[in-house]
């Protein structure tokens, strides 16, 4: 077997980027661990910046975005008995789509079927080789039997856990790692969310957020301790203490139901650098990681993506200088969203070893954004997501 880009992993950024090339002629063989349920299966991003979304257009796979998900042009921070909205679209003329990753697989996902272009599912022992000499190619086995795929690049996009930046000799890169002392506690069900806009909520008791999928499905995450396991958490509990957490007013209209979703996820800052090695390019979370709090990693993925994409239409143009510059653009970008991500979680979670003091400086910023255009563009401006090129 043979293809021109082997994409190791499934995933928003592997189906992307696949779908990408396919619009550029360039072909690709998409190699997959678990099944499409499984992954389709897992809860994760729900907020989309512009940046995505326009390179969902580009790949042709945006209908349904466009036809089911909801336009928001801010969100609220809430602390105390206070509450501030953020004005996205009037300090940034951007909004952000409110659209479940699960549903951008899904589309990414028969988008390809319908195309009648190759991916493989369930790929047991996958492995990548060559890729810094002449002859890269990937192998895994299927149904017992050993396959082979031929390729001149290969796009790591499997993820945090992937194989991929796991077949880096250590000496050619190098990681950078803050690990959160938390970790978030996620709900889903088929309740009417709080509001059509996202609540983040900064309370004593930790960080609460309130975000949704539809007028009919609500996503809501509480600040857990990393001891904590989901088995422990009933539905009645969370809901008590996702209320606990809300101001007041929104308290009030929280409307409870049985859980259809439940897990936790561990917080963490992570960084590969750089993201090419040879003809070995990774993407995603395979390169990066990012506390949800900031919604930048299905965004980082779709933005490398976006640059790997155009960089590999450029070598087959006959220039060598998007891959050439490819890690370098993208690090720009992730680092940005790293530091984001970063300010933003720290703002708005416990950090009980920070103590009193600690707490003092989150509310006195808090009270800052509060007062001051200037603060509240800054965190606008990152929110909706900064230029693909910065
Ligand atoms: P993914 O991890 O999504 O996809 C990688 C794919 O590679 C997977 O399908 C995996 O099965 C496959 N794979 C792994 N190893 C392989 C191998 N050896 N061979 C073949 N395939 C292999 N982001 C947000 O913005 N908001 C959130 O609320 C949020 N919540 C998250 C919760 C969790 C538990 C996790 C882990 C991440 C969360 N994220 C969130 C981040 C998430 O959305 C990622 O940024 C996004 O999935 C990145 O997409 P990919 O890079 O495609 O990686
Ligand atoms: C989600 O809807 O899952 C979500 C939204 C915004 C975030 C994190 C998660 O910052």
């Amino acid at each position: 077997m043979r293809t021109q880009v082997a994409i190791v992993g499934a995933g928003p950024a592997g189906l992307l980027l696949a779908a990408l090339l396919h619009r550029a002629g360039i072909d690709s063989v998409v190699v997959e661990q678990r099944s499409p349920e499984y992954v389709l299966g897992r809860i994760r991003a729900g907020v989309l910046e512009q940046v995505t979304v326009d390179l969902l257009d580009e790949a042709g796979v945006s209908a349904r975005l466009h036809a089911q998900a909801l336009v928001d042009d801010g969100f609220m921070v809430s602390f105390g008995h206070r509450v501030q909205r953020i004005d996205l679209y009037r300090l940034t003329g951007k909004r952000v789509r409110v659209y479940g990753q699960t549903e951008v697989t899904r589309d990414l996902m028969d988008a390809r079927a319908a195309a009648g272009l190759k991916s493989v599912y369930e790929a047991a022992d996958v492995a990548v080789h060559d890729f810094d000499g002449t002859h890269p190619h990937v192998t895994w086995t299927k149904d017992g039997v050993e396959q082979r795929l031929d390729c001149d690049f290969i796009a790591g996009c499997d993820g945090f856990h992937g194989v991929c930046r796991a077949s880096v000799p250590a000496g050619a890169i190098r990681t950078y790692e803050k690990v959160y002392p938390f970790g978030w506690l996620g709900l889903l069900a088929d309740v009417p969310p709080l509001a059509h806009e996202l609540l983040y909520a900064n309370h004593a008791r930790g960080f609460a957020l309130a975000s949704l999928r539809s007028r009919t499905r609500s996503r809501y995450y509480v600040q857990c301790s990393l001891d904590d396991r989901v088995e422990q958490w009933s539905d009645d509990a969370f809901w008590a203490e996702f209320r606990r957490r809300l101001p007041a007013e929104l308290a009030e209209r929280l409307v409870t139901g049985p859980s259809i979703e439940k897990s936790i996820a561990p917080l963490r800052s992570f960084v590969a650098e750089p993201m090419r090695f040879g003809r070995l390019f990774l993407a995603g979370d395979a390169a990066h990681i990012v506390p949800p709090t900031g919604a930048k990693g299905l965004n980082l993925a779709a933005s490398d993506v976006g640059l790997l994409a155009r960089a590999l239409a450029e070598h087959y143009a006959g220039s060598a200088e998007g891959l050439d510059r490819y890690s370098e653009r993208a690090l720009a970008r992730v680092w940005k969203a790293e530091r984001f991500s970063w300010w933003f979680t720290s703002l708005m979670h416990r950090f009980p070893e920070t103590g009193e003091f600690g707490a003092k400086m989150q509310i006195a910023e808090l009270e800052y954004l509060c007062s001051s255009t200037a603060a509240q563009t800054c965190l606008a401006e990152n929110y909706v997501g900064l230029p693909l090129v910065t």
